[in-house]
């Protein structure tokens, strides 16, 4: 059934036009890009579904505190605003500002990851991989089984597999896991949530075996709203008391604010009370990131992200955002198009495994259906599947996902429900000719992060 729309609890007030290209246009960008999406123009894109970070749109309130920077290079105004409000929101003593997520992935990694450790999540996104690698540690998901039948519902498939994490610990020695991380949502299991019972459970494992919590905090809000909407004794709980207690369970967090506070660019990093850790993360900040009073932010980004992390856990607003994701899945529904399901929070995961089970995983079917939907809408996705995961650090073989996606990420309070129609609609016309559509192979990769500047080409 169609799941009705929430209509936008804003007014839109400036506009940006975006074009379309012909079909024999997009072809030719799409060729120029090495038929990677991260090369495309942004110009060359109608609907840019790349990411929801940095993508979204500020508020009127956002943009009056920008004028309000205070560019003292120590002790700026703003730095105090978002201070004091993300202590208010997430009840951390600590909140040290970075410039976005994989900052405060590098400032907060090596303090606790070293060659010969390993650092487990429900599922780490591919930056924090990344940084758990660059530490020299290795990083092992342990997400929930059910998360891997993208067909069947379950609330909360983004959660811990709870004993594997302990047989994990188990068998690799308490002494060897430097870190747990719990991603909220999970990104990589396509937007899933954690409830809140799984953070509790997973605290009282971290608490066991001596072992720090780390919450990877990106999507935070839309974890709350789900957790509100779809867990038993909280739906009567704040958008903020769900936080708190979320938060409760941890003893620090990384933030990329790019996504759920709504702002352009910005990162946190948190810490609940452990005053030396606080002087670890202060020492790192200021190398990497500018003194700790900015973070490698302007005093007007600052501010910016104080505002946005109050409209970011917003009720109204949050229900809005989680109804164009019901939306955009009801309209794929009735044509039985495959997808991660439930819809998570801030992506439909389209399930290319299923969609165009023709082509296998070392030729990247969530990157040819990325590459499909450019040249049928103009509409820019992209891979997360074997394509992202790249190769074994140990041995460079490519490695095989457990899911084959092509994500499509709605930036926030950026487009309407006739864009999500025509997403919809390009999907559709796409299922109809699946059995003709190739898979790619890749012709130069980085070492790490591949997917971002690799080049490919269809096979025929
Ligand atoms: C995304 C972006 C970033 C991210 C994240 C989680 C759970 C940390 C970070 C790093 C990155 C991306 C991916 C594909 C295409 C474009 C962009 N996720 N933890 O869109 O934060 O980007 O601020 O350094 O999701 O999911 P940051």
């Amino acid at each position: 059934m169609k799941s009705k729309y929430i209509a936008e609890p804003f007014r839109i007030k400036m506009v940006e036009p975006i074009k379309t290209l012909s079909f024999e246009e997009r072809l030719k960008k799409i060729e120029e890009a090495h038929y990677n999406l991260f090369y495309l123009d942004s110009e060359d894109v109608y609907i840019d579904l790349l990411s929801d970070s940095g993508t979204g749109a500020m508020s009127t309130e956002q943009w009056a505190g920008m004028m309000k920077g205070d560019e003292a290079y120590s002790g700026s105004v703003n730095y105090k605003h978002l201070v004091k409000t993300a202590q208010e929101i997430f009840g951390y003593k600590y909140i040290q500002p970075v410039h976005q997520g994989r900052a405060a992935e590098k400032v907060v990694m090596p303090i606790f990851l070293k060659p010969g450790k390993y650092a487990i999540a429900n599922m780490h996104f591919d930056t924090t991989r990344a940084h758990v690698e660059i530490a020299g540690a290795r990083a092992i998901d342990c997400v929930v089984p059910e998360a891997l039948d993208t067909k069947t519902y379950s609330p909360f498939k983004g959660n811990m597999d709870t004993k594997r994490l302990v047989k994990l610990i188990e068998e690799y020695g308490a002494e060897n896991i430097g870190l747990i991380i719990m991603t909220i949502t999970n990104n990589s299991a396509g937007g899933q949530p954690v409830s809140m019972e799984n953070m509790r459970e997973t605290s009282e494992i971290a608490k066991k075996y001596n072992i720090p919590l780390l919450i990877d905090a990106a999507r935070f809000a839309e974890n709350a709203y789900f957790i509100k909407t779809r867990e038993k004794g909280y739906e009567n709980k704040s958008i903020r008391e769900i936080v708190l207690e979320m938060f409760s369970y941890a003893q620090l967090f990384t933030m990329s604010s790019k996504k759920d506070a709504i702002v352009n660019i910005g990162g946190l990093i948190g810490i609940k009370d452990d005053e030396e850790l606080y002087e670890k993360v202060k020492s790192n900040t200021i190398p990497y990131e500018g003194f700790i009073s900015y973070g490698g932010l302007a005093g007007r980004d600052l501010e910016a992200l104080a505002i946005g992390l109050k409209e970011g856990i917003d009720f109204n607003y949050l229900r809005y955002r989680i109804g164009q994701m019901e939306y955009l899945a009801s309209r794929l529904d009735e044509a039985g198009i495959p997808y991660q399901y439930p819809v998570g929070g801030h992506a439909i995961f389209i399930d290319a495994k299923r969609l165009l089970p023709h082509i296998p995983y070392y030729e990247f079917p969530g990157q040819a259906l990325a590459v499909e939907l450019y040249k049928e809408a103009g509409i820019r996705g992209c891979d997360v599947g074997s394509y992202m995961l790249g190769n074994d650090p140990d041995t460079g073989k490519q490695l095989q996902a457990e899911f084959e996606f092509t994500r499509l990420a709605v930036p926030r309070r950026v487009y309407t429900q006739a864009h999500l129609d025509v997403i919809a609609d390009a999907l559709i016309a796409i299922k109809e000719r699946a059995d003709s559509i190739k898979g790619y192979k890749i012709t130069w990769e980085p070492k790490i992060l591949r997917h971002f500047t690799a080049k490919l080409k269809p096979i025929e």
